[in-house]
């Protein structure tokens, strides 16, 4: 049965106090909810890893929201996947939109990250999504699967099932918009098809697949209730300990 698992992204936000704060919250409200194969990650800022990793990294899994794609060497203020997963985290999000967007991050850059990161034993959290004028004009199915293709679909068997993907469509984050659980499942179908079709079926249906954009409390139940929506990347509300609980118990 594939893992079901809520992640929250604090994006650029929080400073050392406040997301100790945090995450100590997150932690006590969770530590009694924790089922075989459900899982609640924080993806926070570099500064924060380590601390949250041994305040409550056996509760709560603790990912990084990006990574360089080489080990180490002269890219002044970079941080790799190998730091990373020196200092206890299991995840790291890889091409969230943010990051195309603000940073020009391409498809053949986050396929870089990605081996990068399951080289050092880390789960990449592979995001792809239809910007507002892509789903307009009816192309999103085609520019989702290229994202697949030219980030992950490149990937052996093996590393691929070690993938999560979140599908978060642009219009949708930071925005107060959601996907309809409809417009939600037909692109998660969509993808999961796609994965039978490059590896097969047992890897399609064993893959994670999160939604997230602007995924809160209220609309949470509804979108994770579909049948390819395997949970959620959750930025505002994993902001607020009450917000991002009652979305991770949705699945109880
Ligand atoms: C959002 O919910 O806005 C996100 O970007 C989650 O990654």
């Amino acid at each position: 049965m594939r893992k079901k698992i809520v992640a929250g992204n604090w994006k650029m936000n929080l400073d050392y106090a406040e997301g100790i704060s945090l995450f100590s919250e997150i932690v006590n409200m969770v530590k009694d909810e924790k089922k075989g194969n459900q899982l609640a990650v924080i993806c926070a800022p570099y500064i924060h890893l380590n601390s949250l990793a041994k305040l409550g990294g056996d509760v709560v899994g603790i990912g990084a929201e990006n990574c360089h794609e080489k080990e180490s060497g002269a890219y002044t203020g970079e941080i790799s996947a190998k730091m990373i997963k020196s200092v206890g985290c299991g995840y790291v999000i890889v091409g969230h939109s943010e990051r195309r967007q603000y940073f020009g991050e391409t498809d053949q850059l986050l396929a870089q990250k990605t081996v990068a990161v399951l080289q050092n034993d880390l789960t990449p959290i592979f995001c792809i999504g239809e910007t507002l004028d892509e789903r307009n004009d009816g192309s999103y199915f085609e520019v989702l699967k290229s994202q697949l293709e030219n980030g992950i679909f490149g990937l052996s068997t093996q590393d691929f099932s070690k993938v999560v993907i979140a599908y978060e469509p642009v219009w949708a984050i930071g925005t107060g918009l959601t996907a309809s659980s409809e417009q939600a499942q037909e692109v998660h179908a969509f993808i999961r098809k796609e994965i039978s079709a490059k590896y097969d079926a047992a890897i399609a249906d064993n893959t994670t697949i999160l939604y997230g954009g602007s995924c809160n409390p209220k609309n949470a139940a509804e979108l994770f209730a579909q049948n390819d929506i395997d949970g959620g990347l959750i930025g505002g509300a994993s902001l607020k300990s009450r917000d991002f609980v009652d979305i991770v118990k949705t699945f109880n």
